[in-house]
C-alpha cells in the first residue's frame, strides 16, 4: 500500500487527520490470506487491528463493500455504557469500555472518548425496580452505576422536565458516570490505519458473493470485483447483512434485520452534557461537541433492509423527547437517517465458530453494538488467532439457542425493541 507521510499530505494540501482517507489507495488483493475479515466497519477494522498488533497476524485482509466505516458504524448515535444486566454481557461491555478509557492513546488518534455520563430514566414503579436490579448487579460486577432520584436528575440536567404531573412522569434514574459519547468515524479510521500501518490489507468497494467451501471448510471468498480470494480462516462481521452473508454458506442465523434510525438538530450553543435515554418514551438524546442535538427512537418493528426508518416511529421520538424537553420545540432538524441492525431473540450477539470449519461470524449486535467495537474487535481477534473462543466471546455462541440458554438483555439493550 502506498504510504503517505504527514509532510506529503501537507503538500497535498492535506492537513486534517480525516483526509488521510483521500489519498488512501485500495491494495492489490494478495492470492492467500492467513485471514480475510468480511465487512470494514468499526468491528472489522478493530478485529483485522487486533490480529495484526496483538497476535501479529499481518496477513489479514478486510473486504468491504462500500466504504470503510459506512455502515452502523456512521449512522449510530455513539452512546457508550456498560449497564448491562446480566454477568456474561455486562463482563463483555465493561471490558469494551476499559479498551474505549485508552483507545485515541492505543491508536494515536482522537476518538473523541467524551466521559459525560449516561442516564437511563425511570417513568413507573416498574420501570424503577428494574433500575434497581441492574444497578445492584452492576455493582456486583464492580461496573459504576447509581440510582438517581428526580432532583438529583434535575442537578444534572436542569432543562429535564421532572415534574410530577407529566404523561410518564421521571421517577429516576441509573446513572452511569464513565458512560458518555465518542466519534464514530474517527472510530472506524483510527482501526483502519492502525491495521494498515500494521501490514493489514484494507479493500473497499469489493463485495463478497459467496464462499469457497472444501470438505466443510471454508478456504475462501468470492468476490464481485477481484474473483476468488483464498484465506485459511473468514470472519464475517456484516452487521445487517449477517443473515444474507450467512446464506450464501448454506447457514441460517437466528437473527432478523431491522431498520434504526436516528436524526439530528441543527447545532446550538451547548445545553445537555450528559446521555438521557428513556426505553419507556422510546427516546434518547445528547448533544454532539458541534452542537447537534442527537436523538434516536426505537426500531421499525417489520423486517428491512432499506437504510431509513418509518415515519411514525420518528414521530412517537420527537413526542417524547419534547414532553421530557420543551423548551426543544422549536429546535429545527438537520437530519434523518437509518441503518439495519441484526437483532437476535435475547438482544445479544452472536460472537462464534459455525457448523462449517474456519468460517466464524460476529453479529447480532442490533441497535447496540458501537460501544462494543473496540471488546468485539478484541475478543474476536483473540479467537481467529487461536482458533478457540474468547472466555468473553463463549457465552455469545451459536449454541445458545440448540441448549436454551440465552442471555435476555432486552431490559438493558438501551433502545426498546
Ligand atoms: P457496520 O458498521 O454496519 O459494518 C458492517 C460492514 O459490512 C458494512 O460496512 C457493510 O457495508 C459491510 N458488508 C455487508 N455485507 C458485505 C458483503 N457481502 N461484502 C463486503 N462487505 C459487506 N450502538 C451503540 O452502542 N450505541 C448507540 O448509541 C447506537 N446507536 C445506533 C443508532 C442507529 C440509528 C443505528 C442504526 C445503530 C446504532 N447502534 C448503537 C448500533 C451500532 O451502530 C452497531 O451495532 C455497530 O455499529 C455495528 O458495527 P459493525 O462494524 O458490526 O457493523
Ligand atoms: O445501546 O446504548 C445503546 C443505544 C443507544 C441508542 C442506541 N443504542
Amino acid at each position: 500500500m502506498k504510504k503517505y507521510s504527514a509532510f506529503s499530505l501537507f503538500k497535498h494540501g492535506l492537513n486534517h487527520h480525516q483526509d488521510w482517507q483521500r489519498v488512501w489507495r485500495n491494495p492489490t488483493p494478495k492470492k492467500h490470506y492467513d485471514i480475510i475479515i468480511v465487512g470494514g466497519g468499526g468491528h472489522g477494522l478493530a478485529t483485522a487491528y487486533y490480529l495484526a498488533k496483538e497476535f501479529g497476524i499481518t496477513n489479514v485482509a478486510v473486504i468491504e463493500k462500500g466504504y470503510l466505516g459506512g455502515g452502523n458504524t456512521a449512522r449510530n448515535t455513539t452512546i457508550v455504557r456498560s449497564n448491562y444486566l446480566w454477568d456474561e454481557s455486562s463482563h463483555l461491555y465493561e471490558h469494551s469500555l476499559k479498551l474505549w478509557e485508552s483507545l485515541s492513546q492505543e491508536l494515536n488518534y482522537n476518538v473523541m472518548f467524551s466521559q459525560r455520563g449516561v442516564l437511563n430514566l425511570g417513568h413507573t414503579l416498574q420501570d424503577m425496580r428494574d433500575i434497581q436490579r441492574r444497578v445492584n448487579a452492576n455493582r456486583l460486577n464492580g461496573i459504576d452505576g447509581e440510582i438517581l432520584d428526580p432532583q438529583q436528575i434535575k442537578e444534572i440536567v436542569p432543562y429535564m422536565d421532572c415534574s410530577a404531573n407529566r404523561r410518564y412522569p421521571v421517577l429516576g434514574a441509573s446513572w452511569q458516570p464513565r458512560g458518555g459519547v465518542a466519534r464514530h468515524d474517527a472510530v472506524a479510521w483510527g482501526f483502519a490505519r492502525g491495521a494498515s500501518e500494521l501490514g493489514v490489507d484494507l479493500i473497499q468497494q469489493c463485495q463478497v458473493t459467496g464462499f469457497e467451501i472444501k470438505n466443510g471448510m471454508v478456504t475462501g471468498v468470492k468476490t464481485d470485483s477481484y474473483g476468488l480470494i483464498s484465506a485459511a480462516k473468514v470472519g464475517c462481521v456484516v452487521a445487517g447483512n449477517s443473515g444474507v452473508v450467512a446464506s450464501m454458506a448454506g447457514l441460517r442465523l437466528p437473527i432478523e434485520s431491522h431498520p434504526l434510525q436516528a436524526f439530528v438538530s441543527e447545532p446550538i450553543k451547548p445545553i445537555l452534557d450528559t446521555v438521557v435515554m428513556s426505553n419507556h418514551v422510546h427516546g434518547y438524546i445528547s448533544q454532539s461537541d458541534k452542537g447537534d442535538l442527537v436523538i434516536g427512537s426505537g426500531i421499525d418493528h417489520y423486517n428491512g433492509y432499506g437504510q431509513r426508518g418509518s415515519y411514525p416511529i420518528i414521530e412517537h421520538a420527537v413526542a417524547a423527547i419534547l414532553e421530557l424537553f420543551p423548551n426543544f420545540s422549536r429546535v429545527r432538524m438537520n437530519r434523518q437517517w437509518g441503518g439495519i441492525v441484526d437483532t437476535c431473540p435475547d438482544a445479544c450477539p452472536i460472537i462464534s465458530k459455525t457448523p462449517i470449519k474456519n468460517l466464524y461470524f460476529n453479529c447480532g449486535w442490533g441497535t447496540g453494538g458501537f460501544k462494543a467495537t473496540p471488546g468485539s474487535g478484541h475478543v474476536f481477534a483473540a479467537s481467529l488467532a487461536k482458533d478457540e473462543m474468547h472466555e468473553l466471546a463463549k457465552p455469545f455462541s451459536l449454541d445458545r439457542f440448540y441448549h436454551g440458554s440465552l442471555i435476555d438483555e432486552h431490559g438493558a439493550a438501551g433502545v426498546a425493541h
